[in-house]
């Protein structure tokens, strides 16, 4: 049954791993793409090019294949911030993942501008990625850390917001889509509101720029932290956009090739921007395979690719929530993305998303690095399948089954 006029079984020709069978006669379901999101093959393609035809360092050669790769690195970091419509090309910088974006920012804008007694606000919601961070400058700098609470239905709280802005936070941190209860969260307001009381802010977008359309200048977010992994791209890339001018104050991350303008040996001065903040050889194939991920996901759309998972996510949970024993955690579907994670009686989550793989159902069990949610909602684990643009409802008609399956096991 197709869901909406998007073609899915196009696309998902576009995905060959789609095919693929778990066990003889078994099709793969994969419903963990946030987790890691599967590669079309034009991503692959661009990186297997990549490495027959112009494999060479970046910035350092004058030869040919060092101004292939070069223009490609280059050509890629113009492509990804077009893509969340950044002014300049040199406001993206390229890191590992989301986890090393914010680390960039712990690191750097914030060891010099926050010190004993400041106040760093995140929410209760927060992937580990953007609480540990915060955690160790708290416990290194004696800076303070609130949270902005979850409601039940898995919102975020922002009468309470708006009292904790009342203590002049210097950083409002968080995420723009719950990992586990999906929930999408209001970032436009959070943003102003935390301007407004003097605040920078940063963007955990691991999940909504993957899956919604996100406009950084329309957000007038400080900071966005993002991974390509999650968006059809290859793993060991992200990026870190930043303003200009806070990208500019900043102190280098690491030191070493590529990030210096001059060295002696007592001293050194920093390259511009982006490269001050990308020290050695980076990772130059997933770089081209990203700038591949996103011209994939640009030519179908990002407003489109969010109808799709919507529909997706609304059939499952409709789905789900008609089996006696199913709590899905997070706010009705009109206010998350394409995220559903749940319980099922007392069976542990474990056992579900072991019980679902031997019927060819990939999804997450655990705290999904989000313990202290978890536990706001007073359990320890919970199921979790999510939806991206290849998923169809055949699949979550599988995963359906396959749990009535699990709760027949565990009669
Ligand atoms: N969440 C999940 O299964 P990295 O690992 O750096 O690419 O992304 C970290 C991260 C940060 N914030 C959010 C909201 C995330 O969802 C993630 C990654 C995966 O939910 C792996 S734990």
């Amino acid at each position: 049954m197709a869901v909406s006029a998007f073609d899915v079984q196009r696309i998902r020709t576009d995905f060959p791993i789609l095919n693929r069978e778990v066990r003889p006669g078994i099709l793969l379901a994969y419903l963990d793409s946030t987790a890691t999101a599967q590669k079309p093959a034009v991503v692959v393609e661009a990186m297997d090019a990549f490495y027959q035809k112009y494999n060479a360092n970046i910035h350092r050669g004058i030869h040919t294949l060092a101004e292939e790769a070069t223009t490609a690195y280059e050509d890629a970091r113009q492509k990804v911030a077009a893509f969340i419509n950044a002014a300049n090309a040199a406001e993206v910088i390229f890191t590992r993942n989301t986890t090393e974006s914010i680390n960039l920012v712990a690191y750097t804008w914030a060891r010099q501008n926050l010190n004993s007694g400041d106040l760093v606000l995140l929410t209760e919601m927060e992937h580990h990625s953007n609480l540990i961070p915060w955690q160790i400058l708290a416990a290194e700098r004696d800076v303070r850390l609130e949270f902005v609470p979850v409601t039940e239905d898995g919102l975020l709280d922002l009468g309470v917001y708006r009292q904790l802005l009342g203590l002049s936070p210097k950083l409002v941190s968080f995420t723009q889509m719950s990992n586990v209860l999906g929930t999408v969260t209001p970032a436009v307001e959070i943003i102003r509101l935390a301007h407004d009381a003097g605040a920078v802010t940063l963007v955990d977008g691991a999940q909504s720029v993957p899956h919604l359309p996100v406009d950084v200048q329309a957000l007038d977010v400080d900071f966005l932290a993002f991974s390509a992994h999650k968006m059809c791209g290859p793993t060991g890339i992200g990026a870190l956009y930043g303003k200009r001018r806070l990208l500019e104050s900043m102190p280098p991350f690491m030191g070493g090739g590529d990030m210096i303008k001059t060295v002696h040996l007592r001293s050194f001065v920093p390259n511009a921007i982006p490269h001050k903040f990308e020290a050695g050889t980076p990772a130059i194939a997933q770089a081209v395979g990203f700038g591949a991920a996103v011209d994939y996901l640009a030519r179908i759309g990002m407003q489109t690719i969010k109808e799709h998972e919507h529909a997706i996510t609304t059939y499952a949970l409709e789905r789900l929530e008609e089996i006696p024993g199913v709590r899905v955690i997070g706010p009705s579907c009109d206010l998350k993305g394409g995220v559903a994670a749940f319980t099922l009686d007392e069976i542990h989550p474990h056992d579900v998303a072991q019980i679902l793989d031997t019927y060819g159902v990939a999804v997450r069990a655990g705290h999904h690095c989000a313990q202290p949610l978890h536990e706001k909602f007073g359990i320890t684990a919970t199921s979790r399948a999510s939806f991206y643009l290849y998923n169809t409802t055949e699949e979550v008609d599988r995963m359906i089954d396959a749990v009535y399956k699990v709760k027949e096991m565990f009669a």
